[in-house]
């Protein structure tokens, strides 16, 4: 989930120059309403390109955290609404790992609502960068990074059955105001914001991480733009790096 990503990516070291025919890392969007399987998605993308550094980027790491205000009629704070995440953070973040630096990406917690306030999760620059959440879309500036887009679209009653699992399972919730948060909040901001980015999307993938045909065709759309091949003539030596750093 929150803290997902390959483990070979966030350990070694870069082994591209500034002449390298990769300048900028590929920037995949994958959005989709609540519980539609897209981390599922983006952790199959990490897995079949084992042989690249990919980080994953969460939306989610980027909610607010709650004032204690807001804490205190937290049944009535909408967390689907694009304003419960700190966009221009998210922005900086990927601006720079863009650049080629590093960045420290907040630790949420979805229990407390809060953030972690002395940890941080450190990601480092990659050759493709995953942003993943119901809102990444929305944000003009933030879609113009990515080179591609994906939505992931799976059936609302298939989203709301993953929801309640997770929520009560997962994040400590009662059914009952999972239920009534899905609807109060949930399936509107859904209505509103989230299904009119799907227009956005370069991709768009039915039953979502269920889909096998649907990613490999992504992964070898990926594995082309990455120019492999390029890479393999250019520094016969990558494979030997990698697998030295993931012992
Ligand atoms: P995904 N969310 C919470 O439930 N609690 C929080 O503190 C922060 C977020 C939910 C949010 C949204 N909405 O639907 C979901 N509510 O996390 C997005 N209500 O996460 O993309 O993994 O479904
Ligand atoms: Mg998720």
């Amino acid at each position: 989930g929150l803290l997902s990503s390959s483990p070979a990516s966030s350990t070694s070291p870069s082994f591209f120059t500034p002449d390298s025919p990769l300048k900028q890392p590929f920037v995949i969007g994958v959005s989709g309403g609540t519980a539609s399987g897209k981390t599922t998605v983006c952790d199959m993308i990490i897995q079949q390109l084992h042989d690249h550094r990919v980080v994953l980027v969460n939306q989610d790491s980027f909610y607010r955290g709650l004032t204690p205000e807001e804490m205190k009629r937290v049944h009535e704070y909408n967390f689907d609404h694009p304003d419960a995440f700190d966009t221009e953070q998210l922005l900086e973040c990927a601006e720079k790992l863009m650049s080629g630096q590093s960045v420290q990406v907040p630790i949420y917690d979805f229990k407390t609502h809060q953030r972690c306030s002395d940890s941080f999760r450190l990601v480092n620059a990659s050759d493709v960068i995953i942003l993943e959440g119901i809102l990444v879309f929305h944000d003009q500036r933030v879609r113009n990074l990515m080179n591609m887009k994906i939505f992931v679209d799976t059936d609302a009653d298939v989203r709301l059955a993953r929801r309640i699992r997770r929520d009560t399972v997962e994040r400590g919730r009662d059914i009952n105001s999972v239920l009534e948060q899905y609807a109060k909040f949930v399936k509107p901001a859904f209505d509103d914001f989230v299904l009119p980015s799907k227009k956005y999307a370069d991709v768009i993938i039915p039953r979502g991480g269920d889909n096998h045909v649907a990613i490999d065709l992504i992964v070898q759309h990926l594995r082309t733009k990455l120019g492999q091949h390029d890479l393999c003539k250019i520094y016969p030596n990558v494979y030997v790096i990698q697998s030295t750093f993931q012992i």
